[in-house]
């Protein structure tokens, strides 16, 4: 983030659009908040009657998400049918006309929610409870919303998790090369090219009905779930904008990718990106408490799996957003993706090596099947 962004003077120039909201009390202030790639989060403070009380703003990301209305129905839906089941799950603030977002004359969209208070999330995971918690509150999600009424949610990106198409999409933008990038990055191209045939691996599986397409998450990376700060447990899950179909293998390897390993995901040297066994281990255990029951033979004997073809997919992306001159992810600084590809495909590189020894802990934690 540049520093013009960081001492920009928030509160004067998100005031008029936070009045659009039915919030309470008097605006006091407005600063940046999290650090996501797609959105742009703000926490706003009101002062009230009773105390201070906080909500979350965010800007959303239309060139991403290219139908709004569809996305914040989807958003409706689900946080109202969590609301019943958990009591701090992610709530919605309506405009004051009672509309879930708001789009203003410069064609931006805003919505607001609840500030979920008293939790954090986490750019990286530094003990095992934290994997575990993070895996029961996304299989809980799951869990919860395997009876959605009403008819299938829209899909807000598509194609978002079929990973032939982010393989092909690579494939253009080297053939492309837009930026003049590509001869830099031979080896990391070389790296995804030889693993094509991961790509259709899960979408296989699927084809032959061997996996369930269920409501999940799609994007249960470790910051997208808020930990309680005094008991270290799951307050919450976030980030719904691609709640949609998907497969629970989707969701389980994107917390293996994110949360069973040994560094952030942009660290500049990627020979720090390792899979660690026991939060490895501490996944499955968390899964197996919430979502465990309505995982198949098949869904299990790919957890791991899941892990490697979620670090592959994302890497792609990352590869291809460098190639592309950075289009898609925020970045705060040149080869910001690229160092983010590297840990990616660091990290399927480990996972590969470590195959054996993570069935073992699957089958260790489910018995045999
Ligand atoms: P992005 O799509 O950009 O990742 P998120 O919805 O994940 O956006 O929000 C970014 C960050 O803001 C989160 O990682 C979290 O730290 C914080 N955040 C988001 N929603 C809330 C909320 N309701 N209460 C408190 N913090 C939140
Ligand atoms: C994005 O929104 P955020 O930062 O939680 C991306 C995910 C990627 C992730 C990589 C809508 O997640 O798919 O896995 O970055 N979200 C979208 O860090 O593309
Ligand atoms: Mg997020």
């Amino acid at each position: 983030m540049s520093a013009s962004t960081e001492n920009k003077d928030w509160l004067a120039e998100l005031a008029p659009i936070a009045a659009e909201f039915s919030l309470e009390g008097r605006l006091v202030a407005a600063a940046l908040h999290g650090s996501g790639h797609i959105n742009q989060t703000f926490a706003l403070t009101c002062a009230t009657s009773s105390g201070r009380r906080r909500y979350v703003l965010q800007k959303i990301n239309h060139h991403i998400f290219k139908n709004v209305p569809a996305l914040q129905e989807n958003i409706r839906r689900v946080t109202a049918h969590l609301a019943a089941k958990s009591p701090r799950a992610l709530a919605l603030v309506p405009t004051r006309a009672g509309s879930m977002c708001l789009q203003e004359a410069a064609g931006n969209w805003w919505r607001v929610y609840d500030f979920i208070e008293q939790a954090h999330s986490v750019d990286r995971v530094t003990n095992a409870a934290q994997a575990r918690e993070a895996a029961r509150a996304f299989g809980e999600f799951q869990a919860q919303l395997a009876d959605l009424p009403g008819a299938r949610l829209h899909e807000t990106i598509p194609n978002f998790h079929h990973t032939r198409s982010r393989f092909e999409a690579l494939r253009r933008a080297v053939s492309t090369d837009a930026q003049g990038r590509a001869a830099a990055v031979r080896a990391e191209i070389d790296f995804a090219l030889a693993r094509e045939a991961d790509t259709d691996v899960l979408l296989g599986l699927l084809a032959r009905g061997e996996l369930t397409e269920r409501v999940t998450h799609n994007d249960t990376k470790i910051n997208n779930v808020m930990l309680d700060d005094a008991t270290g447990r799951s307050a919450a899950v976030i980030d719904l904008d691609t709640v949609m179909p998907g497969l629970s293998l989707y969701d389980f390897g994107d917390m293996v990718r994110t949360a069973a390993c040994s560094t952030v995901e942009d660290n500049p040297d990627a020979t720090q990106m390792h899979v660690v066994l026991p939060y490895f281990r501490a996944l499955v255990e968390g899964y197996l408490e919430s979502a465990g029951s309505v995982l198949n033979a098949t869904e299990r004997a790919h957890l791991g799996f899941a892990g490697q073809l979620l670090a592959f997919e994302t890497g792609l992306r990352f590869l291809a957003d460098h190639l592309q001159g950075d289009v898609y992810f925020r970045i705060a600084r040149t080869g910001h993706n690229l160092d983010r590809a590297r840990t990616q495909f660091a990290l399927v590189a480990s996972i590969e090596r470590e195959r054996d020894a993570m069935a073992r802990i699957v089958s260790d934690v489910f018995g045999p099947s």
